[in-house]
């Protein structure tokens, strides 16, 4: 045998221990990931409260952490069993044959998460399907090959990780100790984290080599879509601007004028963006409950935001109850007591506390009840 195949990283200790680790990032990943999915998809029976306001910003932080942190714990997993990979013979069994598919697919599943969901974090959309579908659908064939493969590996896992082996700590060859090399694995982990969390964490903010985009943008909020980009430049300067807000009792339009002389609200909330990214700020503008007073409605109902952008992934949403009867739910005209930059929605936009970014809609023109 090969002396590397002997070496520290190669032992079922290791592999148990590091598959354990990855166990608890990929279920954490996977948990928030369905989270997201649901606030974003609403089923019947799903509602996602206003508070705590950080709520999402939180999960959403850690679902992007929990996936950074599992690159290098599954980089150094399959350097573990990588010798097995290439044992002879290559089939043995009809079992031997279904359990090495199923680590195909589960290396391959969660490879594609990975990846895609790091391409998202840095903001690159190098693909031409419609990302949170595929990723949310490769998430489950993920979740259950794992489940699948736990449940294979169970005898190993529990042999491999209730036994105190003295072993553990002495030099093997290529000079690491088991012990050594799992260190090592959980730093790169540690570091990878560190070094991308500023994106979200404040008090990293400085330490975080590669967070994207924090702090960084007009009026000191990043900007994930420009209104150059959104085509929307012309319409939002528009003079005769108006908001359109259609409630039972008819529509009702509003000026800029009009919405500044309705009662103002500020409150300090954060855009908490799928990708991971968060940033809170001090947001001005009409609350739903009042705005929805002066259209003749009742808070509490579901409303249709409609954006100027047309066409766009992120062009309309729409804010349930818990949100629309929330007082700090906002029309947002303002943001650090200035005017909204084009960039960041002007004439206006919703913020609202505990949603997902990509909910918080730019550059209104419609709110609707449904
Ligand atoms: N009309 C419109 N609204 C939008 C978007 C968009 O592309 N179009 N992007 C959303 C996303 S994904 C995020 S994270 C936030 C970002 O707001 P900001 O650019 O002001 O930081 O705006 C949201 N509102
Ligand atoms: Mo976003």
């Amino acid at each position: 045998m090969k002396p590397a195949f002997r070496g520290a990283a190669h032992s079922e200790r290791v592999t148990a221990r590091i598959g354990l680790w990855l166990a608890i990032t990929f279920t954490g990943c996977f948990l928030t990931g369905l989270l997201s999915h649901l606030i974003q998809h609403p089923p019947g029976w799903f509602a996602w409260p206003s508070r705590p306001v950080n709520l999402y910003r939180v999960t959403q932080g850690l679902h992007a952490l929990s996936g950074i942190a599992s690159i290098p714990l599954l980089l150094a997993k399959l350097w573990s069993v990588y010798p097995k990979l290439f044992a002879r013979p290559v089939i043995r069994s009809l079992p031997h044959a279904l359990e090495r598919l199923s680590i195909l697919v589960l290396s391959a599943a969660a490879f594609f998460e990975l990846i895609t969901g790091l391409f998202n974090v840095a903001q690159n959309y190098p693909w031409n399907f419609y990302f949170p579908a595929v990723h949310y659908a490769v998430a489950w064939i993920a979740i259950g090959s794992i489940l699948l493969h736990i449940a294979v590996k169970l005898p190993i896992l529990r042999r491999a990780l209730t036994r105190y082996d003295a072993t553990d700590r002495e030099p093997l060859g290529g000079g690491l100790s088991r012990r050594g090399f799992l260190r090592t694995t959980a730093l790169s982990a540690g570091v990878a984290v560190v070094a991308t969390a500023g994106a979200t964490v404040p008090l990293l903010r400085n330490v975080s080599g590669l967070s994207w985009r924090s702090g960084k943008g007009p009026q000191g909020v990043p900007v994930n879509r420009t209104a150059a980009a959104a085509g929307v430049l012309a319409a939002a300067r528009a003079p005769d601007w108006w908001l359109e807000v259609r409630t039972p009792a008819g529509a009702r339009t509003f000026s800029l004028a009009d919405l500044a002389a309705l009662p103002q609200t500020t409150a300090e909330l954060p855009i908490a963006c799928v990708e991971g990214w968060s940033q809170s700020a001090t947001w001005t503008g009409v609350a739903l409950p009042d705005l929805l007073r002066a259209a003749g409605s009742e808070p509490g109902v579901s409303l249709r935001v409609t954006s100027l952008e047309r066409g766009g992934l992120y062009a309309s949403s729409t804010l349930p109850g818990e949100h629309t009867a929330d007082p700090n739910t906002l029309l947002a005209l303002k943001l650090g007591g200035d005017v909204l930059d084009p960039d960041h929605g002007f004439p206006c936009r919703i913020i609202a506390p505990n949603r997902p970014g990509v909910l918080q809609t730019k550059w209104v023109s419609t709110l609707e009840v449904v």
